[in-house]
């Protein structure tokens, strides 16, 4: 498995790249729908891959562990046959989930104890326990197992924090590199930067990550809360850190803006619930600014959901009938919100691709990004 680095921006730092796994290429930068339970919420695979076009969908591993199980998904021959789905996949560690779901949880050095957000069981997961369901669940991308700080956070907790996540890291690599994949394809497994929102701390943490030379580097422990100028701050300087040639992934981002401020500092992949969750919710996402379908102004507006989008359900469906299904809870609203907010981050992120290779990716982000903040 490797990065190809295709090309670099010469007016920003964003880049235009292909990952090459066993289930096929991914060409960067690129964005990850979230896919928890082994599914992307409300969305076929056949809509993912036909009319979403997505090229990545992500898992989770803490979810997939607590239900359906480990040997259910064994059983089927790993993730991708399990559910359908051919193209990459890429699971997060449950370094994130056991603290924003799991209920009470208890940090130690061995590892984190917490009880199920589905029965109050209680588990325990360790760097090298993760290593091995992540080998069983079968992803082509895999991650460490990391601790997620808070914002704000204390400085000496976040120090001692990102100093256990890199002896985490180092468990993670010893116990993968002494394990073979179960499915007959290749995994990659991407160690994360975290340090909070502390210059030193981030400079610190994403040195130790690069050293390791790993195919693909992550950045966690943004988007939790923190200002957009210290999302972009420390992302600026951790992609200063880490390797060019290798893809860099920022855990959990997040809004169309905040994709193409990132792009243009240098990351590779995104993943973030924001689309699907907004969709069901109502919120939609287009180039000209996020609508808020269940608004009355669209009551009768009988015009296509999205006139310049590239899902087919944008001129199949009108404004005027999606907010009846939002309104009603009709399962098929959620599920057209899903596609189209899907649809409209993966034709994004092609064209800031395409913007990237062109030369003219810093002139079309500053025209996208006042539309993008609207609201209509
Ligand atoms: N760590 C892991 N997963 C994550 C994060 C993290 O810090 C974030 C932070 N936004 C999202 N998902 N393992």
């Amino acid at each position: 498995m490797h990065f190809e680095l295709i090309h670099s921006d010469e007016k920003t730092k964003a880049r235009a790249g292909k990952f090459h796994t066993d289930h096929g290429v991914i060409e960067t930068p690129i964005f990850m729908p979230v896919g928890t339970a082994g599914t992307v919420k409300g969305v076929h695979q056949h809509e993912l891959n036909e009319d979403i076009q997505a090229q990545i969908i992500l898992g989770n591993t803490y979810h997939l562990y607590l239900r359906p199980g480990l040997d259910v998904i064994e059983g089927a021959g790993g993730l991708h046959k399990f559910n359908g789905w051919s193209k990459p996949i890429l699971t997060d560690s449950g370094g994130y989930q056991v603290y924003s779901l799991a209920g009470s949880r208890k940090i130690k050095e061995e590892g984190v104890r917490f009880q199920s957000h589905i029965n109050g069981s209680y588990h325990f997961f360790t760097p090298e326990g993760v290593m091995d369901i992540q080998r069983t669940i079968g992803a082509d991308i895999i991650m460490a197992f990391d601790e997620c700080t808070p914002y704000p956070c204390d400085y000496n907790y976040a120090k001692k924090s990102m100093h256990m996540t890199h002896r985490w890291l180092q468990r993670c690599m010893t116990r993968f590199n002494e394990t073979d994949p179960k499915y007959g394809y290749q995994q990659a497994l991407f160690p994360i930067v975290q340090g909070s929102t502390y210059k030193d701390l981030r400079t610190e943490s994403a040195e130790t990550i690069a050293s390791h030379n790993a195919v693909g580097n992550a950045i966690g422990g943004l988007s939790v809360g923190e200002p957009d100028e210290d999302l972009y701050g420390m992302t600026d300087l951790v992609c200063s850190i880490l390797p060019k040639d290798k893809p860099r992934y920022l855990m959990g981002v997040g809004t169309p803006q905040n994709l193409l401020e990132c792009i243009a500092l240098g990351v590779d992949m995104f993943d973030c619930v924001m689309p699907t969750r907004n969709a069901r919710h109502g919120l939609l996402f287009t180039s000209e600014g996020t609508i808020n379908i269940k608004n009355e102004k669209w009551e009768k507006d009988y015009s296509p959901l999205d006139e310049n989008g590239t899902s087919y359900v944008d001129t199949f469906y009108t404004k005027a009938y999606v907010r009846h299904l939002i309104k009603a809870n009709e399962l098929l609203g959620a599920q057209i919100a899903s596609i189209h907010n899907l649809a409209f981050y993966l034709s994004l992120v092609k064209e800031a691709r395409k913007q990237i290779l062109n030369g003219t990716f810093a002139t079309w982000k500053d025209q996208m990004i006042p539309k993008l903040g609207r609201r209509l």
